[in-house]
């Protein structure tokens, strides 16, 4: 339930968003050379610069008094203490813990996590430094040229996309890593194509060790293993990460190589558990360290900060501000490295399965909008395409920009581009091109008059258009742990503010169930009066289809 308090804030928020609605960016800008200084905020190598949002100290203070109203110190307590905030679940949120650096207990239900926490990274150090040295092989003895993880959604999001990020500290003429996901039988084929079944390795990658596409995908690769070598083979090719240990062993699974993990993981926070694994593989135990260093640093940060310093929570309340305040449906992340393609599919997951909830945590329905919808696309690709629609069309989207100083394997000259047009871009969305500009611009060209007059309005820019800019040194490990842990302390923010629960995914459950119900009407005709009519007009065509081939 929403609190006076909440509501409050909420009210003072209108209050200054009218206060300052008309006033456009670029004038505060000008009005305040300080702007920059006192709208930007750095953690270690880490800047932040929210300068070109619309806001001013007031909108700010207004926003952190929200926080303060909303709770979200409590919870963040509440979160790091074990209390089971995921409360439709009836579990404890603590992938924190995954990636403590500290000496303090970190307790679940009265026990330390800790001891078994370190217990499994050993296990995933020894393993992964045995396969990348070749002491770990195949049944045939050969050493290990590819991994294949098996996973979906947060058993395959994070990794996959941490590894590609990463690929500089990657070495693929020695080991190269696969994801495998879509039950889609071309996913797998087309990653089994090139390789060979005595030197590869699979990670059978799910939480629950029931989901349907993993299951599916595990059992032919199985297949190909066996139809390959032979049935006692599977032992050496196939490892698993889950936390149903016993459906692992019974797949085939050897004990040693199942790496387990805890119900207080959520699957979209678990890239720093064994899910980890096969980054592990890709970048070395040392780099997986590192990251999980970085993402530690992050939570200290989070738990430690003031409001006014604390990245995560400025992010968080910048997102209020836009969803809630001026309504703005989507809210884009644009990183300008080319390796971080997968970061927003990934940050899609992260976000909007954990705040694209209707009901509060008592039940009730929300009073207000809460999670945006989370899209992007690397820089400058997207530049060529949507970025249309971000400058000149009639829907404002709020735009994280991220970009490294430096890039590692990069080729002479790139970088530059790269940096200037990033910074370019959040540079234009705030400025605009005013009618004047136009004018004089077309003017210079030596249009005449009446051209200019048809032309001039398709060529303004309204401007305004807020973003955030993130800079760090180079994308490291450490970097890219911390940049994720950032966004997840920023969804948590966000989630307690809209009083609703981040952690549960019951919209994801309900895809699980519903294939399974149609799967044998699909495989064979059968009655389907109890589907509605398209549905039942869907199955029929498609069986008319089928037979006809
Ligand atoms: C993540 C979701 C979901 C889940 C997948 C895979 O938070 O719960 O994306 O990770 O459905 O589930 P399993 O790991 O159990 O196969």
């Amino acid at each position: 339930m929403t609190t006076p308090e909440v509501e409050a804030a909420f009210e003072a928020l209108e209050g200054h968003k009218q206060r300052i609605a008309g006033t456009h960016m670029r004038d505060m800008f000008a009005n305040d050379p300080a702007r920059f200084d006192s709208f930007s905020v750095t953690y270690g190598e880490l800047l932040l610069d929210y300068s070109k949002n619309r806001i001013d100290q007031g909108v700010m203070d207004a926003l952190f008094d929200l926080a303060k109203a909303a709770g979200v110190d409590k919870r963040r307590s509440q979160m790091w203490h074990g209390e089971h905030i995921n409360t439709t679940e009836d579990r404890a949120v603590m992938h924190m813990a995954l990636r403590y650096q500290g000496l303090e207990e970190v307790t679940v239900d009265g026990e330390n996590v800790m001891p078994e926490v370190r217990e499994v990274l050993a296990a995933i150090e020894t393993f992964s430094d045995k396969v990348r040295g070749g002491q770990i092989r195949g049944a045939s003895g050969k050493k290990f040229t590819d991994v294949v993880n098996i996973g979906i959604g947060g058993s395959d999001l994070g990794p996959a996309m941490v590894t590609q990020a990463l690929a500089p500290y990657t070495d693929p003429k020695k080991l190269r890593v696969h994801y495998v996901s879509n039950v889609d039988g071309a996913h797998l084929a087309d990653t089994l194509a090139g390789l060979s079944p005595s030197t590869t390795l699979f990670i059978v990658a799910s939480k629950t060790f029931t989901t349907d596409e993993t299951m599916t995908n595990a059992r032919s690769a199985r297949s190909w293993i066996v139809n390959a070598l032979d049935e006692t083979a599977v032992s050496s090719h196939f490892a698993a990460v889950s936390t149903n240990i016993a459906a692992c062993a019974k797949f085939g699974i050897d004990t040693d190589r199942i790496f387990g993990f805890w119900d207080w993981v959520g699957g979209r926070y678990s890239v720093w558990s064994a899910i980890g694994l096969p980054v592990a593989l890709a970048i070395g135990y040392k780099n997986f360290d590192a990251f999980l260093k970085g993402a530690a640093a992050m939570d200290k940060h989070f738990r430690t900060a003031p409001f006014k310093d604390n990245i995560p929570v400025i992010l968080a309340l910048l997102g209020v501000w836009y969803r809630n305040v001026w309504g703005f449906p989507t809210h884009a992340v644009l990183p300008y490295d080319q390796r971080m393609v997968r970061f927003p599919a990934y940050l899609q997951q992260q976000d909007m399965e954990s705040n694209g909830k209707a009901v509060t945590l008592d039940g009730r329905s929300v009073t207000r909008d809460t999670g945006p919808i989370i899209w992007g696309e690397p820089g400058t690709n997207g530049q060529h395409a949507f970025y249309q629609l971000i400058h000149q069309g009639t829907t404002v989207i709020p735009c994280d920009f991220l970009v490294a100083v430096r890039t590692r394997n990069g080729i002479n000259g790139h970088h530059v581009k790269l940096v200037a047009n990033c910074f370019a871009q959040s540079e234009a969305l705030m400025l605009g091109k005013t009618a004047e500009e136009v004018v004089a611009e077309l003017r210079a060209s030596g249009m005449k008059a009446d051209g200019i007059r048809a032309l001039a309005p398709h060529k303004l820019f309204p401007g305004n258009r807020p973003s955030n800019t993130l800079v760090y040194p180079e994308l490291t490990p450490g970097m890219l742990g911390k940049l994720i842990a950032m966004y997840e302390h920023k969804v948590f923010v966000q989630g307690v503010i809209w009083n609703i629960n981040s952690f549960d995914q019951w919209g994801v459950e309900l895809g699980k169930q519903l294939a399974k119900n149609i799967a044998p009407k699909v495989r064979e005709p059968a009655d389907t009066s109890m589907h509605d009519v398209s549905t039942q007009g869907l199955l029929t065509h498609y069986h008319n289809l089928r037979t006809k081939r």
